[in-house]
């Protein structure tokens, strides 16, 4: 069985985070490790999002313990980094496995809550961890934020991807979700030597709580089973779709997405 690891948050409502991760590896047929960064909650009075750091020593003991034997392992998918020193322990680690592909999921900027990151982290992003990663795959804000592009249309989404490119990751995916305006949900794959753009019909169910960490883990499961990575994208958007489409409710007009229904890949 191929192996991953997941390097990111926890999500207490398990909508998003290393939780949707695992499911989706079980569903691809993936064996995983992971590495909590950090843990989000969400109070049930006020709705405040709140991340809550893990020590570096917690974070370091997990890293030295899942990438002790890299032998068996065929990817490595990067979630929620919520802070620097974060993002630069997991940086250290990364450089020392240059030969596995990474999967980076730049959780820059929350749909569910609006937070985004502190510019710090977002210029570690840009100059660190990006040229690390095999494919690099942004929600529009983030895309905004990487590349500095403004984007409100297919045509700046190339540019933002083109500009991604640019910054050292050998591919790159701007998902588009409900943001542009029409009927149709696109994304922007870019690897430096073709657009491919992906299109959906939106799906309007809201139920959405985690696609963008499936959307990743559907990559990073394609590629340890020897996919190319462009069909591996393209394999792990139709795996959102039906994830979404089967989302489970669970407040007025939102839902997370449910892994279990999907056809297998
Ligand atoms: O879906 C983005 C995301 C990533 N990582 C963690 C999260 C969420 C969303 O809730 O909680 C830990």
């Amino acid at each position: 069985m191929k192996k991953v690891i997941t390097i990111a948050g926890s999500d207490s409502l398990s909508g998003g985070g290393l939780q949707a991760d695992i499911r989706t590896f079980k569903e691809y047929g993936v064996e995983s490790a992971n590495v909590v960064t950090c843990l989000v909650t969400v109070d049930p009075k006020t709705d405040q999002v709140t991340v809550h750091d893990v020590t570096s020593d917690m974070l370091k003991a997990q890293l030295d313990a899942s990438l002790n034997d890299t032998s068996e392992l065929s990817a490595i998918k990067i979630g929620m980094l919520a802070n620097l020193e974060t993002a630069e322990i997991v940086a250290s680690y990364l450089v020392k496995f240059i030969d596995i592909p990474v999967i980076l999921d730049p959780v820059l900027a929350l749909k569910e809550s609006g937070l985004t990151s502190k510019q710090t982290v977002i210029d570690f992003f840009i100059e660190k961890l990006v040229p690390l990663a095999t494919i690099v795959t942004p929600n529009l804000r983030e895309a905004e934020l990487l590349s500095g592009v403004k984007i409100d249309s297919l045509e700046t989404m190339k540019a933002a991807a083109e500009k991604i490119h640019q910054l050292g990751a050998r591919s790159v995916v701007v998902k588009g979700g409900q943001r542009l305006s029409g009927k149709t949900a696109y994304d922007v794959f870019y690897d430096g030597y073709e657009f491919v753009v992906l299109e959906e019909p939106k799906i309007a169910n809201g139920f959405n709580n985690g696609a963008g960490c499936t959307f990743a883990s559907g990559i990073a499961s394609g590629i340890a089973l020897e996919m190319t990575v462009l069909a591996s994208v393209e394999a792990s958007k139709q795996f959102v779709y039906e994830a979404i489409k089967n989302g489970i409710p669970f407040l007025e007009g939102l839902g997370n997405v449910y892994q279990g229904q999907t056809e297998q890949v």
